[in-house]
């Protein structure tokens, strides 16, 4: 890499993230069964059907798996909990066995001075709550308000950050008017719905943390960078209504607690009446802002109803997930999120990266220099934003192994370090190599 740990500031943060779905295995040690399990099973859902039943079975590696973050030099680990692991129903019955576990992570990550950044959502519903509405219900916020205080009792002294939810725009959009990931819906009164209870649990979750006397609270986004298809009013109203639905929705409502009105006039007929109501819990003061970022959409103005935008190809080179690769993109969110939501709150790359095919040479080496030139960019971006005075603190490349890349099974692998699907042999990436002489030699490399 062309940049090192030398580039940016002392306490700048350097970690890796994964999230628990993606990696433990899922269906045994007492856990719950999940609506990403019931996604999986319908056919159709999931390329070849494949769900997060075994994964990188890192729930029985985990040792394993956090000395290779160590031995990369890095500072901190972004992890998530998962819910119906906990809490098998959702709520009620604690599995001792689940907890137990995340507390021996928790210290193993300690053990190896090792910052745990935790996240209590990514994606894993149990079925049980998913059964009686999940999202479109509004009592998910006091269940996850209950979840988290079962959660922080026990872990809430030994983090360093929590985030509630992760990608409030997966959780709702994504899931409840695209059909993309569980529960596979494309209703937008269900969508309208997820995105103000989606904020509405982050609230519940913060408030209820705070009272045990936290903090290092803050929520992690996914920003997309919305761009025009083409130079015309129509196309810049599309990329406006995108830009709305998939970043300034969940920024707004966090951070200012009001919404987007290019996005009320969609969704507002379909929200819960009183919904105003709500948003002072949804604005509480946060600690942190956490940004997601991998691409650009162009927009393009569609013949359908609201939000009457269609995504069209760009020009730019794309990664295996078909995204663009667009690293200014980072630079202008960092900047854009700092003026007009988060002013002097530190700021957390917590994911960035990206897919490829990473097969092994003949030797057993996998060479993915594009994943070493992808990081370089982006981390270049971070440095012109940290120059102009936006406090980024940190930057997390997603991710540490390959892993289960939800609908799109497990092909698309992400990882510093490749696992092999048959032994589930961990075998790092040049990009691992690459990462850990940036981190622990603090020269060009
Ligand atoms: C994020 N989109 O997901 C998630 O936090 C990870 O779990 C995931 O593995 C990673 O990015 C790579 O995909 C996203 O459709 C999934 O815009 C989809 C989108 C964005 C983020």
């Amino acid at each position: 890499m062309q940049l090192s740990r030398k580039d940016f500031p002392d306490d700048f943060i350097f970690g890796t993230a994964t999230s628990s779905y993606q990696i433990e295995g899922h269906g045994f040690g007492g856990a719950g069964r999940t609506h990403w399990d019931d996604f999986a099973d319908t056919p159709g859902n999931v390329v070849r059907a494949e769900n997060g039943a075994t994964a990188c079975d890192h729930y029985h590696r985990y040792e394993e798996d956090l000395d290779l973050v160590k031995a990369a030099g890095f500072d901190a680990y972004r992890f998530s909990i998962s819910w119906a692991r906990v809490l098998p129903e959702g709520r009620g019955t604690v599995n001792a066995e689940g907890l137990d576990f995340y507390d021996r992570l928790t210290d193993a990550m300690l053990e190896r001075g090792l910052k745990p950044f935790a996240t209590l959502y990514h994606w894993e519903l149990p079925s049980a709550l998913a059964d009686m509405g999940g999202w479109r219900n509004r009592d998910i916020a006091a269940w996850f308000g209950d979840y988290t205080e079962t959660v922080m009792r026990r872990l809430g002294d030994r983090m360093e950050t929590v985030a509630p939810i992760n990608e409030p725009w997966c959780v709702a959009w994504l899931s409840h008017f695209l059909g993309g990931q569980a529960p596979g819906l494309r209703d937008i009164r269900a969508a309208s719905r997820a995105m103000h209870h989606v904020l509405l649990a982050h609230g519940r979750a913060t408030e209820v943390m705070r009272g045990l006397g936290m903090s290092g609270l803050g929520c992690v986004f996914n920003l997309e960078w919305a761009e025009p298809a083409e130079d015309t009013p129509e196309a810049q109203l599309a990329a406006a209504r995108y830009d709305g639905l998939y970043n300034r929705w969940f920024m707004g409502g966090a951070f200012k607690g009001e919404y987007p009105d290019i996005v009320l006039e969609g969704l507002e007929p379909h929200l819960p009446k009183g919904w105003q109501d709500d948003m002072g819990l949804i604005s509480q003061p946060l600690d942190w802002c956490g940004i997601n970022y991998y691409t650009r959409s162009n927009m393009a103005p569609a013949d359908t109803p609201w939000p009457a935008h269609k995504p069209v190809p760009g020009i730019l080179p794309k990664t295996f997930m078909d995204w663009e690769i667009y690293p200014e993109g980072l630079y202008r969110f960092l900047t854009r999120t700092a003026e007009e939501y988060t002013g002097d709150l530190p700021i957390y790359v917590t994911e960035n990266g990206m897919a490829a095919l990473d097969e092994p040479g003949p030797d057993g080496a996998i060479e993915d220099d594009h994943r070493i030139a992808y990081f370089d960019a982006h981390l270049a971006q971070v440095n012109r934003a940290i120059a102009g005075g936006v406090p980024v603190k940190g930057y997390f490349a997603w991710s540490l192994l390959d892993n289960y890349e939800w609908s799109f099974g497990y092909d698309k692998r992400f990882g510093l370090v490749h696992v092999d699907l048959e032994t589930l042999a961990r075998t790092p990436k040049a990009s691992y190599h690459a990462m850990t002489r940036a981190l622990t030699k603090h020269a060009e490399v």
